[in-house]
């Protein structure tokens, strides 16, 4: 079937599990309240012992932390707080010493304000560094009044504009995210090969890959036109049209690719927002041709979100949503690219709060759905720290202050400044606010049941606010829940899914497989099915917290139910027509057609 990659196609990167850690948040053996380099190294058992093979690092660097180390002041060196350079290099040796690789996040669509370059070009008009960023003139109304170079809006703070001026040499330079993160100008072969010197100098020193951050937002469309007014009650607008997947962009990443990249086998992986479209995407990631290995996309982390009306919305999404965009990452597969697979990281929200129901009582289950679906699809896969654990959201009655995510903070100020205290408009606004805030993914990893969660000392202040449910969730109570046998299901969320991860690499049809989705009679239940090499593997998925029913097709018979979210034996199970599902429930059957 089309689906069904030839073994040529077989990679290591494809075949990886990889570990997102947030530096901050995993574990301070240092006692500053903030996580640490060591901190990551004391845990690489823990890791190899859940199936990684690869650790993602979010940025380490020097940063003024404006926007928790995205704004990055030297690429080669390290934020001290996390440790020095001898503390990764030996981070590196022990991955090594387990067979495990590090993949570095690299972040060149801007720099910190504070990086050495940006001081250098901010310094005067003149400056050789000038045009390392991107420097326009103001407009001025016919009063005089002065505005930014074009109506773009800041992508972390909508009410703002994307252009910050600077006061010295009287010009505004483009700050896409905050105006703590100039973008850097790659139109300049300058920049570009200083970019590729940053890449050699981490490769020189043991990573295996890259994450490449906002990287298709590298080429701009230079005449930096006015974006169409979609909102009139906006004073600026979303100018993604003009920033993102500019008409460079493939030359650009084509560049590093022949300069860098294809000089090493690495793992790369670009992420994408706003990019949506197949064939723009199978550009990128075709097999040999493209530039990079994979991409993140976004579509998946959109679907609760209104269309249009930004990030701080919800609605009510549908299975078909889901299963119409898995079915084109699936496709860019077939036709010869490759494809990621996420359902959490540290810009996103819990996955079990937001596909499922996070509620004492179907938490388990649904982190475990959650596992088998992310478990059986093709795809590298990538587990955020926290994930295997089935963490979940920040309760509602947190104060707002205890966010740190500098987008949050802004969003929550202009709230504040829109609807009067104690107003229903401020009451729903903050419960979104609530529902969506990055900080949401970023709380402490709760390691154990003692103050603070182990995650620092208890007379410690953590950087950030702990969960509160950590007596209850946490990683110590997770790992003395049973081994992950064959036998039971009755195993935590972290023993669910080392099991899970045993069971996708001892069956590389759910890697390579062709893909196909089966039985839509009930519109909650996401079901398909995976073949290759005479075996037939099916993933049926109640997406609610009502019971349901799938029919099995006649001619498909499970042989034995290998993986299910429930307590009980999964062996119960009917191994062919009719098959009842609890709420949240999850299968993995494995059988012949
Ligand atoms: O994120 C890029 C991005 O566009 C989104 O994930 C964005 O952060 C989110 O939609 C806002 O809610 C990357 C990093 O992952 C993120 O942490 C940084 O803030 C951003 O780039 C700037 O470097």
């Amino acid at each position: 079937m089309s689906g069904v990659a030839k073994p040529l196609d077989r990679q290591w990167w494809k075949e990886s599990v990889v570990y997102q850690v947030y530096p901050s948040s995993f574990l301070d053996t240092d006692g500053d309240g903030i996580g640490n380099i060591n901190g990551i190294t004391s845990k690489l058992d823990y890791l190899k012992e859940l199936g990684v093979d690869i650790l993602w690092l979010t940025p380490i660097y020097e940063s003024p932390q404006m926007d928790m180390g995205y704004d990055i002041a030297n690429y080669k060196a390290i934020h001290p707080p996390y440790g020095t350079m001898e503390d990764v290099e030996r981070l590196i040796s022990e991955l090594k010493s387990r067979d495990m690789k590090l993949v570095m996040d690299l972040v060149v669509n801007h720099t910190s304000h504070k990086h050495a370059w940006f001081l250098d070009s901010s310094s005067s008009k003149q400056s050789p560094k000038r045009s390392w960023y991107i420097w326009r003139p103001a407009r001025y109304d016919e009063d005089g009044t002065r505005h930014p170079p074009n109506n773009w809006a800041c992508i972390l703070d909508e009410a703002n504009s994307a252009w910050t001026w600077d006061p010295e040499t009287e010009e505004y330079f483009l700050s896409l995210f905050t105006p703590y993160q100039p973008d850097l100008n790659w139109e300049n072969p300058d920049v570009r090969e200083a970019v590729y010197d940053i890449l050699r100098f981490w490769i020189d020193k043991g990573t295996a890959g890259f994450r490449m951050d906002v990287i298709n937002l590298i080429s701009k469309d230079q005449s930096f036109a006015d974006a169409e007014v979609a909102d009139v009650s906006r004073p600026y607008q979303d100018g993604r049209k003009f920033y993102a997947n500019g008409p460079k962009l493939l030359d650009y990443l084509q560049e590093m690719k022949r300069e860098v990249l294809s000089k090493q086998d690495l793992i790369t992986v670009g992420e994408m927002p706003f990019l949506d479209d197949e064939d723009k995407i199978l550009e990128i990631v075709k097999a040999n041709e493209g530039p990079l290995n994979m991409i993140f996309t976004f579509e998946l982390m959109a679907l609760d979100e209104i269309p249009g009306k930004g990030k701080f919305s919800f609605r009510n999404w549908a299975v078909s949503d889901m299963s119409a965009i898995i079915q084109k990452m699936s496709r860019v597969v077939a036709n010869g690219g490759w494809s990621s697979l996420y359902l959490e990281n540290h810009d996103q929200i819990r996955s079990v709060s937001r596909f499922c129901d996070d509620s004492d009582e179907h938490r388990v289950a649904g982190s475990k759905l959650l596992c088998i679906m992310q478990t059986t699809l093709t795809g590298t896969l990538y587990v955020y720290q926290g994930e295997e654990l089935g963490m979940r959201n920040v309760p509602l009655s947190w104060d707002p202050e205890e966010y740190k995510d500098i987008e949050s903070v802004s969003y929550w100020k202009y709230l504040r400044s829109k609807y009067p205290t104690g107003s229903e408009e401020l009451r729903k606004a903050k419960e979104l606010h609530n529902r969506k805030a990055r900080d949401n993914g970023r709380t402490p990893v709760q390691w154990d049941d003692s103050p603070n969660a182990g995650f620092c000392a208890a007379d410690v202040k953590p950087w950030m606010r702990v969960n509160d449910d950590y007596p209850t969730v946490n990683a110590k109570a997770q790992l003395a829940s049973g081994r992950a046998t064959p036998a039971s299901d009755s195993v935590s969320p972290y023993r669910f899914w080392q099991r899970a991860l045993q069971v996708r690499k001892a069956h590389v049809d759910l890697l390579y497989g062709g893909f196909e989705i089966i039985g839509d009679t009930d519109p909650n239940v996401f079901a398909y099915k995976r073949t290759g090499g005479g075996q037939v593997s099916v993933t049926i998925l109640n997406f609610s917290g009502e019971e349901a029913e799938f029919h099995l097709a006649e001619g498909l018979k499970v042989d034995n139910w290998v993986l299910g979210s429930y307590d009980t034996s999964s062996a119960e199970k009917p191994k062919e027509g009719v098959i009842k599902l609890r709420p949240w429930e999850g299968l993995l059957g494995v059988g012949r057609e």
